[in-house]
């Protein structure tokens, strides 16, 4: 097998009640494992197997008839992984440091950044992602990603968190309110990996 799928950095009942073991067993046992499980037939027997997730995504000579397929599934597996890495059974609360002072030169205030994530998280329209990323100058910047697509392949752009607003995320736990699980989401956010991500 190329590809597995990494393992969760909690326990999968570690981040109740604010995200279920049963979301984490669909989430996570299901729509992530898929992905892995995905990826590795379509790369079976080609060279790119011996390649890395983040060369397959930002490769610009996929094969023709398997490019968007191959480019869906490696891009999920990287922004779920991602994901899990945003989040912890310890988060929550508020950044510090270097990365708190990043956040209010960028935002005004964390409540603000706070609010204007919230906001491209419950506004994206269809299936996604809403990310905090940090441009080559410096500057941090709130985007939306549709579908797999990631901040990986945008030039000069580095991931530092997501929120990912797929329904799959979400149904389990808060049905259709995509808003309540976005402002529960902020009880999970592990800061410290998102202050890893900024240096
Ligand atoms: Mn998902």
């Amino acid at each position: 097998m190329a590809f597995t799928l990494p393992a969760l950095p909690y326990d999968k009942n570690e981040l109740a009640p604010t995200i279920s073991s049963e979301t984490i067993d669909f989430h996570y046992g299901k729509h992530h494992q898929a992905y892995v499980t995905k990826l590795n037939e379509l790369v079976a027997g080609t060279s790119l197997e011996s390649k890395t997730l983040e060369e397959i995504i930002c490769s610009k000579d996929l094969p023709q008839d398997k490019k968007i397929i191959i480019f869906n599934n490696a891009a999920q597996i990287w922004n779920h992984t991602f994901y899990w890495n945003c989040l912890s059974p310890k988060g929550g609360g508020q950044p510090k440091g270097a990365l708190l002072a990043s956040i209010e030169k960028q935002f005004g205030s964390f409540d603000t950044f706070k609010e204007q994530f919230s906001a491209k998280a419950v506004t994206l329209f269809g299936s996604g992602w809403a990310w905090l990323i940090k441009n080559k100058d410096g500057t941090l910047s709130i985007t939306q990603t549709t579908n797999a697509n990631t901040p990986l392949t945008e030039e000069g752009q580095t991931a530092l968190l997501t929120c990912d607003v797929w329904e799959h995320a979400y149904y389990i736990d808060y049905r259709n309110a995509r808003p309540k699980y976005v402002e529960s989401f902020w009880k999970l956010v592990n800061w410290e990996f998102v202050e890893k991500n900024l240096n």
